[in-house]
């Protein structure tokens, strides 16, 4: 009987542990959504909000509709947008942060089939606590048309 009391007791960790995880921060995504492509194009852009009750940091994200999928900022530098990868976007605690067309959104790069509009894509986001300790948020993103509100410069293909 000892290796079953052992795999309750176990089991009781596990619990309390995935207890302790839920109460601590949680980062909150809302309204995520990815722009819809046309064919032949193989790079769009997530989009949504996150807020973190503790400071903690997106250091990654993925997706099984596009092969590299990087965190990105847009940002003017000698009067032309331009996009740049960043390791870490910063969630200070309680501040939501917006990823939206011509600021900070998630790359989808290298698509492996045209996303229509109302297509569900699934995103993977990575966040990493001050602490270090990483967690991973499951978000299912909506496609909206290609011409959706806010749309940046269009970039030349
Ligand atoms: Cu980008």
């Amino acid at each position: 009987m000892q290796s079953l009391r052992i795999a309750a007791i176990a089991v009781l960790a596990a619990a309390s542990l995935a207890a302790a995880a839920a109460a601590s921060a949680q980062v909150t995504v809302t309204d995520p959504w990815v722009r819809g492509t046309v064919t032949g194009q193989k790079a769009t852009g997530a989009f949504m909000q996150l807020k973190s009750p503790a400071d903690t940091a997106l250091v990654a994200a993925a997706s099984p509709v596009a092969k590299i999928v990087e965190v990105h900022e847009m940002k003017m530098e000698g009067g032309m947008m331009k996009m740049n990868a960043v390791d870490r976007l910063a969630l200070p605690a309680g501040k939501a942060v917006d990823l939206k067309p011509g600021g900070y959104h998630v790359m989808l790069m290298d698509l492996v089939k045209p996303l229509k509009d109302g297509d569900t894509v699934p995103l993977q986001l990575t966040f990493e606590d001050k602490a270090g300790k990483k967690q991973t948020v499951e978000v299912k993103a909506v496609v909206r048309p290609l011409a959706a509100s806010g749309s940046p410069p269009a970039t030349k293909q």
